[in-house]
């Protein structure tokens, strides 16, 4: 029980209607976790990993079909479906209310009920939320507890008398007496509902407990009720990483970014710059939530505590600051064991081990065709963990936002980097930002462009139109010399033999080292009909060993390839039922600006 009547009331419906044997208040302490933990170990759902090589880490594996976000049964539930838009699920609130409800009934029966009260953003921060999300999942307690301010911190905000978003969670695994549990409780895919409420600000999300789907705080919340309740409120929340950079002269510039899965934007985030004397450190990886403060200048939080990253591919060379955050206190999940007890996944450092024990369970031998560890296999850690974490990562005020990035994967037509000509013309550049589907992805769709506004095709709480018409009259706020520069970025240009043009990871930092000196108005750029270009003598190349005629191509705009494109983002835009105007405005001066050149 809280000092919250309305808390109070709200967990006693809930009880009453799922059933559980207990309810249980989550304080958020260490003790608690390692309690938590050790339960899960010995029920056998949880591995405990070798404390001399992992200390206080564990592994979970999943049932096979509860491996990642699930967008095809997440809804946004408005009133009317044209305000959840044509990129989104929708349902009638009241009718997935009783869908939902008959679900919830007597759901929770011989599991506990947790309830966890928690805030998105630094607690004493303004723009904070707090909320609390009922679950039987201990695992959601778990990492909730890594990826948000959890427990009592919270509770006694809302005891003061916050507002809190409820954020209702069930497994949809009921024990009858005496049942048997499994390590990996849920409920089958068409009973899977990831549900929110923008009119009421709620959150409810049945039978998944990976991820996204389960831990209610980061794509529910901070994402999609957020960007509903930003559009509200007249501020933005972003699918953004937030990257604080100190030039050699100790100027500190801080540069936010969008970037759809992967695309390397947790690489980014905690970059390590090849160029000397360049710092880098890190804000957040995933969500930026921003507002445009007395200033004029828009800042930006993280709202969350912690990182659920994507294990494959993380190695002390992509990212040895991820490999460093991850080496004590973590939780994996979908990953393989080794025989020391050890975490495994594709491109890890050493070399592939004999055996493993795979993220189902099973042995692997090196060799076996299949993969040892879930693409999709995750870290769950504590940003406070990560080497190059900010100082000032916690500032309620937020970090002042002077650059944004929008970039994909696209191997051909879009530059290496590419200003926006002003605020517009770079909502025009998020709007039509996309990724080419390689061979990795869906082998039909090779060399498509599958676009992802600001990457957040699957994160906007409503109409993709208005989020767009949004971002246009955030302007207002501001004036146009402190409003951030929009860049486009494209760090996976490939040249007719299918090799990378740039090096990526660390040299990135060439890129926005002329981004600074851009704001900072020191260097002059190429205009041409898609933005602004650096000069290829104005960007630092030294001890690159790039390919002959590399910077020639990643700086190149060919007016084939922009007739394909202009044609592309004219099918792209043909979804929109609410397409602002300045937009469409956009691409028709884009096309007379390609025509006349
Ligand atoms: C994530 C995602 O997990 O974008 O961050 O899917
Ligand atoms: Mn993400």
């Amino acid at each position: 029980m809280s000092k919250n009547v309305a808390l109070n009331k709200w967990v006693e419906e809930v009880a009453s209607l799922t059933t559980p044997d207990k309810i249980y208040w989550c304080d958020g302490s260490t003790e608690e976790r390692e309690r938590l933990i050790n339960e899960t170990v010995k029920n056998g759902s949880g591995v405990r990993l070798n404390p001399q090589l992992r200390p206080g880490s564990v592994l979970f594996r999943s049932d096979p079909s509860d491996v990642a976000r699930v967008e095809d049964r997440t809804f946004i539930c408005t009133s009317l479906q044209e305000e959840a838009g044509p990129t989104n699920n929708w349902m009638h609130p009241e009718e997935m209310k009783a869908i939902l409800n008959d679900l919830f009934k007597g759901s929770m029966k011989g599991r506990t009920m947790y309830v966890i009260p928690f805030c998105m953003g630094p607690v004493d921060s303004p723009m904070s939320m707090f909320a609390v999300q009922l679950t039987d999942s201990p695992y959601v307690v778990i990492n909730m507890g890594i990826m948000t301010r959890m427990g009592d911190v919270a509770l006694q905000k809302i005891e003061e008398g916050a507002d809190f978003i409820k954020c209702l969670h069930g497994l949809g695994y009921p024990l009858e007496e005496g049942q048997q549990d499994v390590p990996w409780p849920c409920a089958p895919m068409e009973k899977k509902y990831i549900s929110h409420f923008p009119e009421t600000r709620e959150i409810i999300s049945f039978g998944s407990g990976y991820g996204g789907n389960a831990l209610l705080g980061k794509k529910c919340l901070a994402l999609r009720i957020g960007s509903s309740i930003a559009r509200e409120e007249g501020w933005l929340a972003e699918h953004m990483l937030i990257l604080k950079l100190t030039n050699p002269e100790g100027e500190v510039f801080y540069i936010c970014g969008a970037f759809p899965s992967a695309t390397g934007k947790t690489n980014l985030a905690m970059i390590q710059p090849t160029l000397p004397g360049w710092k880098a450190e890190t804000v957040g990886d995933d969500i930026a939530w921003m507002h445009f403060d007395e200033d004029g200048r828009l800042y930006a939080i993280n709202p969350e505590a912690g990182f659920f990253g994507v294990a494959s591919g993380t190695s002390s060379d992509s990212n040895p600051n991820a490999m460093a955050s991850v080496s004590h206190n973590t939780v994996f999940t979908n990953v393989a064991l080794t025989d020391e007890g050890d975490v495994w996944w594709e491109d890890i450092d050493g070399p592939v081990p004999d055996h493993l024990i795979d993220w189902q369970g099973n042995d692997w031998n090196k060799g076996d065709a299949s993969k040892p560890a879930h693409p999709n296999g995750r870290f769950t850690v504590a940003a406070s963990q990560c080497p190059s974490i900010a100082d000032n990562w916690e500032d309620p005020r937020g970090v002042p936002i002077d650059a944004i990035l929008v970039g994909g994967r696209r191997p051909s037509t879009v530059p290496l980097v590419n200003e926006s000509f002003d605020w517009n013309h770079g909502i025009f550049l998020g709007s039509v930002l996309g990724s080419e589907v390689t061979a990795a992805v869906i082998s039909d769709k090779i060399g498509q462009v599958r676009r992802d506004p600001f990457a957040m095709l699957p994160f906007s709480g409503y109409n993709i139109g208005d989020y767009l018409l949004h971002w246009l009259e955030m302007a207002k706020e501001s004036t146009e010399d402190k409003l951030p520069k929009i860049y486009s970025v494209n760090w996976f240009r490939k040249d007719s033999e299918n090799d990378f043009l740039w090096p990526g990871f660390g040299d990135n930092s060439r890129v926005l080292e002329w981004i600074t000196r851009r704001l900072k108005g020191e260097v002059e750029a190429v205009e041409t009909p898609i933005g602004l270009l650096p000069k290829e003598e104005d960007l630092r190349l030294e001890g690159l060993d790039l390919k002959e005629g590399a910077m020639k191509a990643l700086l190149e705009v060919d007016p084939e390839a922009w007739k394909a494109e202009l044609a592309s983002i004219k099918e792209h835009y043909k979804m929109y039922d609410r397409l602002p105007e300045e937009l469409a405005q956009q691409l028709k001066a884009l096309e007379e600006r390609l025509n006349s050149a």
